[in-house]
Order: C-alpha cells, then sequence, then structure tokens
C-alpha cells in the first residue's frame, strides 16, 4: 500500500450501516476513499456506489477484494455473512474494520480466530464503537486513574425506540446487550464468568410474543455485578446510559444533557432517537482511529479476540433467557496473538 495515496476501502454491504459509513469515509473523516461497495442485491449497491466519484459496485466480496485499488475492507453486511467476508479478507491479508458481531456465534468466531492466527498478525478491528464516545472514553480514563478505587457494580440502562420487525427475544441479547458486554469487559478489566436472564412483565409495547424489556446481570471474574436493563420497545428515545459504583465514588454517562432549556414553565432537553444520531461521534472516531492505524501498518481497539468472547457471552445469555437460571460462560483460553 503507498502511504501517501489515500486508502481505498472495500464497503461490503449497502444497508443501514454500510450506507451511513460510506458517507462518513466520503464527507467526514480523512485519509482513505470508497473504492468499492458490494451487496448481494446489484440495485443497491450501484446506488451506493454512485455517490462517490471512481466508486465500483460489485455483487462479489471476493471480486471487490481482489481489485487493484483496494487496501482494506469494511465489512458491514448482516452478522451470518461475516464469517465468510473475513475469510476472504484473510486470504487476501487485507486489513478489516468488521462491524459487530464479529460473527454470530462462538463456533464461528473460533474459526475466524483460528485463521487470524494463521496469518500471524491481527488483522482485525471489531465495531464495539462505545469504546471510541467520548463519554465512555473519560470514564474508562477516570477509572484506569483508580481514584474511585475497586469497580463493585456498573449499571447500564440500553433503550431503542421501537426494535425492526424482525427482532428476536434472544436478539435483545446477541444483538443489543452485546456492546454492554464489550463495555463492562473494557471498563471493568474483567472477564465475565456467568449470566443471568430476569424477564420482567413484557410491555404492551412490544411486538407480541417478544421478550421485552429484560434484566441481564452479567458476574465478573473479578468480583463485580454489571447489570443492563435492555428494553428495545421504549418508545420515547435512544438512551444508553452507564454508572459505575467504586469503592470511593461513583461515577455516570450518558445523561445526555448537553443542552437545557427552560420555557414556558418547563425545563428539559431532547432525547436523541436512534443509535446513529446518539453515537455519531464514536463511529466517527471509530473508523478514523481504523484508517490512521491501518495508514501505519497496525491494527488497534477491540481485536477479534473481544468478537469472540462478546459471541461466548452473548450464547450464554441467551441460554440463560430460554432455560432460565444462572449460565457460566466457557472461553477458550487467550492466544498468544491477543494478549
Ligand atoms: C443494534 O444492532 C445496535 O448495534 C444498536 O447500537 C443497539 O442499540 C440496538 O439495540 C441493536 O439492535
Amino acid at each position: 500500500m503507498n502511504r501517501r495515496k489515500p486508502l481505498g476501502i472495500a464497503v461490503i454491504g449497502a444497508g443501514r450501516m454500510g450506507t451511513d459509513h460510506v458517507r462518513r469515509i466520503h464527507e467526514v473523516t480523512s485519509g482513505a476513499r470508497v473504492a468499492a461497495v458490494v451487496d448481494v442485491d446489484t440495485e443497491r449497491a450501484k446506488a451506493l456506489a454512485a455517490r462517490v466519484d471512481g466508486c465500483t459496485a460489485y455483487t462479489d466480496p471476493a471480486a471487490a477484494m481482489t481489485a487493484a485499488d483496494v487496501d482494506a475492507v469494511l465489512i458491514a453486511s448482516p452478522g451470518p455473512a461475516h464469517e465468510a467476508d473475513l475469510l476472504i479478507a484473510f486470504e487476501h491479508d487485507l486489513p478489516v474494520l468488521c462491524e459487530k458481531p464479529l460473527t454470530s456465534d462462538a463456533a464461528s468466531a473460533l474459526r475466524v480466530l483460528e485463521a487470524e492466527q494463521r496469518l500471524g498478525h491481527r488483522r482485525v478491528q471489531v465495531g464495539f464503537m462505545r469504546r471510541f464516545d467520548p463519554e465512555y472514553a473519560k470514564l474508562k480514563a477516570l477509572l484506569t486513574t483508580g481514584q474511585l478505587g475497586r469497580p463493585l457494580m456498573l449499571h447500564n440502562r440500553h433503550r431503542n425506540v421501537a426494535s425492526p420487525p424482525f427482532f428476536t427475544s434472544s436478539m435483545l441479547i446477541s444483538d443489543s446487550v452485546a456492546h454492554e458486554v464489550d463495555a463492562t469487559r473494557w471498563l471493568l478489566g474483567h472477564e465475565i464468568a456467568a449470566v443471568t436472564v430476569l424477564r420482567p412483565a413484557a410491555s404492551a409495547g412490544a411486538p407480541k410474543g417478544l421478550c421485552d424489556p429484560q434484566f441481564v446481570v452479567l458476574e465478573t471474574d473479578g468480583g463485580a455485578l454489571s447489570d443492563v436493563e435492555i428494553f428495545v420497545n421504549c418508545g420515547f428515545g435512544y438512551q444508553v446510559q452507564a454508572e459505575v459504583v467504586c469503592e470511593r465514588g461513583t461515577a455516570r454517562v450518558g445523561d445526555g444533557n448537553a443542552l437545557v432549556t427552560n420555557m414556558a414553565g418547563r425545563w428539559g432537553g431532547t432525547i436523541a432517537q436512534d443509535w446513529s444520531e446518539r453515537f455519531e461521534t464514536a463511529y466517527d472516531r471509530e473508523i478514523q482511529t481504523w484508517i490512521d492505524a491501518t495508514r501505519r501498518g497496525e491494527v488497534t481497539g477491540p481485536s477479534s479476540w473481544d468478537g469472540y468472547v462478546a459471541a461466548a457471552v452473548c450464547e450464554a445469555g441467551v441460554r440463560a433467557l430460554e432455560e432460565g437460571g444462572r449460565v457460566e460462560v466457557a472461553l477458550m483460553e487467550k492466544p498468544a496473538l491477543y494478549r
């Protein structure tokens, strides 16, 4: 790769995330250009590629990854397609930003880990973008100073206005709580040892049959508890909040009160309506960090190991939801490549 030229990126998946990332790379971040857009739907790929001069549309990820102007890959296809896309990227030894989830279960994540180890170097940054949110980053920095003492509890709230029509009860864990699984490990520096899922009465505002909300308890190997209220049909807004309770104090993020107005006997602000609004800066920083690291020939950020652990914890969570009780998380030993 010529480091003076912009990095040529193939964006795989022209859905909501892929479209947003194409806009971001084209208009917001620097040092890269969208060289290719891939989607199984030709028309969709062509329509998105047409927004960027010199960008080629493909339906076959392998064809895009062998194109001369492609230096790196951003995978934003649906989760079940990630494993195949990642393995093709490894064949061509291309750097990858893979949207979460790394893959849809622990067994396929393990296959990805094995393939990356065969390459002998890390190639993947996984899209756990909470780590790039300025508020979460400040919270992490504060915890790292040790001023608050040992973290004992982490309370998380994760609310979406409405779930998409294809959402199932297990997806509240595997698609949504996956973020808190990563945030818990990253903020506390602990591994998750066991998961319990409790089900309050389902909201009348949720589609019939969907267990929404759910209350998830993650036990860590450092003796901390991290609880997650996940409520994907709360109706009023997109809210992600976290409060860490430590031995000498607490710290919280996500109150979203950047602008508070007083008018006509009322005070208040607005609530974001979806993640692209709430986490816009986090996504921008995540992609810029990936582009910069890739241009330096480095791989930073959440790794395939983090993607595998999230998949294994979510699998335990889905079992806890379906069977009840406390389910222990079984992890393989961390390979040297990720230590
Ligand atoms: C979605 O896939 C996300 O990643 C969002 O951040 C999350 O809030 C939502 O619940 C998920 O479905």
